[in-house]
């Protein structure tokens, strides 16, 4: 793992760069469009990566490269705060065939162990190609010498190469928030080699964990022509460093909420509503076949059929976000996770007893809180993720030192939250009966093993994260 150092006192901080800013180059703009008095208007969209960036951006005076999130023209660049934004248009034949596609059905399922059959279609690589150009082809607009460009994830993997040819002397730095998959796997992709080399453009490229940094290694010395070893490739006259940087969440932003006065009093309101003496289970996921929402509601079947715990005693409660339904596998899913609820449910519900809860949406933050802060066992189960943050995120709201976090040893997770119960997501009984250990853990025990993971997380959230990756890229 990539050395780290301790969070200080305010993280914020410490993510400060000394020389040049940051140019940050990810599919999606950091804002997105919401209607204000009549008015259409910027707000900064939630989630880690922009809160860990933002405050850099904002000291340095950095740049975000990305879709602004309509199809067509895109809007001209523009500054929030002191941040540049500089949109890059996507028309909708792009949209469908680089991000639905190729991004989300060639290269997701691939690097998800292909957990469904990845399809692989010529003119979808054509349009990959074509939009990675375009978002080098910001970045080298918006680059000055001295800045550091940070590219993001699976949909711009060629563009580290690209800007290298536009920009020689950049500072880049890659990171692939999804796991990189064995050689095996990635040697089905027709142009393996362009992509393997569009990433070998960075000067580092961080994986979420030491296993998807071996792969990438292993497979770059495979197809192409670098040498060296896993952590130090050598690539034409350049090299190019490999690390693991495990991403994390704010930790203190999430320990605040969950003792928030609202967060408390939605808490008590769904608690009345389920009955007060039932024993809570969760799960929030987006809606995604990666993350093992039918097995833990399989195993939650088992459990049920068992008739050790009933839904007098218990109940599970699964958030599932939409996601990508314009993709045909997520629609298929979809229906058989609302069948396999509706199953257990007709099997195991008693008048005013449902077993299992099922929403289908984006909760508010304060809901998700409650939420967090009400489920005795947290449930994780994906088949293959890359981190998952809701591992992270539930103890953070455990400010009791209580709960069991149940665990994927598939989920990159797994690697730093040793205290976890963790499990084989492709072995039913095997989670049941965890889930039935869960439930049966004494309080001293639970004590034990979130406290270890509280502090382990307390030391490494997200700004320690974003800082330990701009560290090593200076270097
Ligand atoms: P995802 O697969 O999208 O991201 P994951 O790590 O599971 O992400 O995080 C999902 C986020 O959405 C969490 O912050 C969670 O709180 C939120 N969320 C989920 N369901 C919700 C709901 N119903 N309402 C509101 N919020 C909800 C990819 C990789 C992951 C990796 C992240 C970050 O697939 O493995 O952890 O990037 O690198």
């Amino acid at each position: 793992m990539a050395k780290r150092k301790s969070s200080a006192a305010n993280p914020r901080r410490k993510t400060r760069s000394e020389s040049g800013r940051l140019i940050v180059v990810a599919n999606r703009l950091p804002v997105h469009r919401v209607r204000q008095g009549g008015k259409s208007v910027w707000k900064m969209s939630p989630g880690g990566l922009v809160t860990a960036l933002e405050p850099i951006l904002q000291d340095t005076g950095g740049a975000w490269v990305g879709w602004a999130g309509s199809t067509g023209a895109a809007p001209k660049p523009f500054k929030s705060d002191r941040i540049d934004l500089k949109p890059v248009p996507l028309s909708k034949q792009e949209l469908d065939s680089f991000y639905a596609g190729f991004s989300n059905a060639t290269l997701w399922p691939l690097y998800h162990d292909a957990i469904r059959v990845p399809v692989f279609r010529r003119s979808w690589w054509a349009a990959y190609e074509k939009v990675n150009r375009r978002f080098a082809e910001a970045a080298a607009a918006v680059y000055k010498p001295g800045d550091t460009v940070w590219v993001h994830d699976y949909q711009l993997q060629l563009v580290p190469g690209m800007l290298r040819e536009l920009r020689p002397d950049a500072k880049i730095g890659f990171f692939l928030h999804i796991p990189f998959c064995s050689e095996e796997l990635f040697a089905r992709i027709p142009r393996r080699r362009e992509i393997l080399e569009g990433m070998l453009g960075a000067d580092l490229l961080g994986f979420q964990t030491r296993l998807s940094g071996q792969n990438f290694a292993r497979t770059a010395r495979r197809f192409t022509s670098a040498t060296g070893k896993d952590t130090e490739l050598h690539f034409g006259d350049r090299v190019c460093r490999v690390s693991n940087f495990p991403i994390s969440i704010d930790f203190k932003r999430f320990e605040g909420m969950a003792t928030s006065a609202e967060v408390l009093v939605k808490a008590e309101q769904i608690r009345q509503k389920l009955g007060p003496e039932r024993r809570i289970l969760l799960g929030v996921d987006r809606l995604d076949y990666t993350k093992g929402i039918d097995v833990r509601l399989r195993a939650m079947e088992e459990v049920l059929r068992r008739a050790k715990f009933t839904a007098e005693d218990i109940v599970f409660i699964q958030v599932a976000v939409p996601s990508r339904e314009d993709v045909a596998e997520y629609v298929e899913m979809r229906s058989s996770i609302e069948e396999l609820v509706g199953r257990i449910n007709g099997q195991h519900s008693e008048t005013g007893r449902v077993a299992i809860h099922y929403l289908r949406r984006n909760l508010a933050q304060e809901e998700l809180f409650a939420y967090y802060t009400l489920a005795e066992v947290m449930l994780v189960t994906p088949l293959r993720d890359g981190m998952n943050l809701v591992a992270k995120e539930y103890p953070a709201c455990r400010l009791k030192n209580d709960g069991v976090l149940l665990l994927s040893e598939f989920a990159g997770a797994a690697e730093e939250l040793k205290q976890a119960v963790t499990v084989n997501p492709f072995d039913i009984d095997g989670v049941a009966h965890s889930i039935e250990e869960a439930l049966r853990m004494g309080k001293a025990e639970q004590k034990r093993r979130m406290t270890a993971m509280r502090r382990y997380l307390r030391a490494h959230d997200v700004y320690d994260w974003a800082d330990s990756f701009l560290g090593a890229l200076k270097k």
